[in-house]
């Protein structure tokens, strides 16, 4: 969990778990560091360092609070959502000052971040006077039917530190609206970000318990929280073997589970696209956030004709990009989150390379003097790849991505499918009918048209097919389905047995 090595250490501010309306130490009273990644002097924080005992406080609280936030009307919750997101919209710029410090990726990401989790509170305060159930008429005479949404009880929320405070909100707000409550458990990398959000929440007028935040370890906080038995409800993003091992610890108890892990994106280019439009989508997509995004395209498959102009303006964009770090206006991109996540990357680039991949730029550590203090990757471009290759299949969350030729738009989709994932695609075409068939065939669950793989609305649904998910989506109205449990609802006014399905 440990960030770094520390060079210096600076004073720093101590956070508390925040356990039935109120800021606590962890039971053990042990504490962690959160180190700024670009630069490791800069401390952001101690954070408390949670266990089993943390835990079972903080489900308890939310226990405790649920059959009075269940009854509150939820146009009522609702309010104090939109109280929060105009203090989201206050604090956004100071919020995202302090997210690039606590995770790298540059201001105007992390503002996009912020913006994100502004958005996904209105929509979902906007679902508490909506929250549509249906009518239907009856086979029966004088008989009325419905549908209604009805709470489950406590969530347990795991976190990732790439979207620090967009992808919480995308698990705290609906579980609210819908009547939950919930333990959020913030990643080791990132336990400001969720700090600030649970505070806004807190000062919008939630109940004490309604929401509950720790802050720790995977194996140490997280696992005791999905196997808690009160926990009813496990909402968890991060990679596919952990998604793998949480959907286990809840089967025996069909606890329910949402999971939304990795992807290997991909970006179709065909022979009659606007080249550069599509070398400017692939950079941001590929280079964005350091790569470090789900959606992150990882691999272009490439029409042949087009190949020879596509890789030498990707391979020239790429090694202008300006790596810094992101709280300065002209850096492009920031580091990499931690060191293991830095070795990770940089084994993978060593691979590409052993397996017969041509390097075209970037493939090291920058250790100049604006990046010896923190982890930094050049952006890195590998041609010639093959679908045999590591570099190809495996999810590398980092700044690299693969240039691979296809023949034609039945080879592009057939390339783009043979993956274990299916996050997000796109195809860069002018052709309405490549376009369409594309759209229909890639099998993912975000498809983009002339434009990259990231950029997800928070009113969409958001998810993947195959490893990526377990067939969940976050995000949209599709969203209460996993924070909310469907009751359908008979009501006899005709004063007398009526008998479905009995023909007398
Ligand atoms: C992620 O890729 O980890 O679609 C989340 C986007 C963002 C969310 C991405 N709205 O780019």
């Amino acid at each position: 969990m440990a960030k770094a090595k520390p060079v210096k250490t600076t004073k720093a501010k101590t956070y508390k778990n925040f356990i039935g309306g109120s800021w606590v130490n962890s039971a053990s009273g042990k504490t962690f560091e959160n180190r700024n990644p670009a630069n490791l002097d800069d401390i952001i924080g101690k954070f408390q360092d949670s266990n089993e005992a943390d835990v079972k406080a903080a489900v308890k609280a939310a226990r405790g609070a649920f059959p009075a936030w269940r009854a509150m009307p939820a146009p009522v919750r609702a309010e104090i959502l939109y109280k929060a997101g105009e203090e989201l919209i206050k604090q956004k710029e100071e919020i995202a000052k302090t997210m690039t410090r606590e995770m790298g990726k540059v201001l105007k990401e992390t503002r996009g971040d912020v913006q994100e989790a502004i958005d996904m509170t209105y929509f979902m305060a906007g679902e508490g006077r909506r929250m549509h159930g249906a009518t239907m008429p009856s086979e029966l005479a004088n008989k009325f039917n419905m549908t209604i949404r009805q709470p489950i009880g406590v969530v347990g929320m795991i976190t990732p530190w790439n979207f620090p405070i967009a992808i919480p909100s995308w698990k705290i707000m609906p579980a609210l609206i819908c009547g939950n409550t919930a333990v959020i458990k913030s990643a080791p990398d990132t336990p400001w970000s969720v700090w600030k959000l649970v505070e806004i929440l807190h000062n919008a007028g939630l109940p004490k318990g309604v929401l509950n935040m720790i802050s720790g370890g995977g194996p140490e906080a997280g696992q005791p929280l999905v196997e808690h038995r009160e926990v009813d409800i496990v909402s968890f993003t991060g990679s596919t073997r952990t998604g793998r091992l949480i959907s286990e610890m809840c089967a025996p108890t069909f606890k329910h589970c949402s999971l939304e892990m990795g992807g290997k994106n991909v970006i179709i280019v065909m022979d009659d696209a606007d080249v550069e439009l599509a070398v400017e989508g692939a950079i941001w997509a590929a280079f964005g956030t350091s790569g470090q995004r789900c959606t992150a395209a990882s691999r272009m498959v490439v029409h042949k004709k087009v190949i020879k102009d596509f890789t030498q303006s990707l391979m020239d964009k790429a090694k202008k990009l300006r790596v810094g770090n992101g709280l300065d206006s002209k850096t492009d991109m920031g580091p990499i989150i931690n060191e293991p996540q830095m070795e990770k990357i940089l084994k993978y680039i060593e691979i590409g390379h052993k397996e017969g991949a041509s390097m075209l730029c970037g493939g090291k550590r920058l250790m100049g003097i604006k990046h010896k203090n923190g982890y930094f990757i050049a952006p890195t471009v590998f041609a010639g790849v093959t679908e045999d290759m590591t570099i190809f299949k495996e999810e590398i969350f980092g700044p690299v991505t693969d240039v691979v030729q296809c023949e034609d738009l039945e080879d592009g989709i057939r390339i783009a499918n043979n993956t274990i994932y299916g996050l997000s695609a796109s195809i860069y075409t002018r052709d309405v009918n490549s376009a369409f068939k594309a759209m229909r065939d890639v099998y993912t669950g975000l498809f983009y048209i002339n434009a990259p793989t990231i950029g997800a609305e928070v009113h969409l649904p958001f998810g993947g097919t195959r490893n990526t998910g377990n067939g969940h989506r976050e995000a949209g109205q599709q969203a209460l389905d996993i924070f909310s449990e469907w009751k359908s609802v008979y009501v006899d006014f005709s004063g007398k047995i009526q008998k479905a399905q009995i023909d007398n």
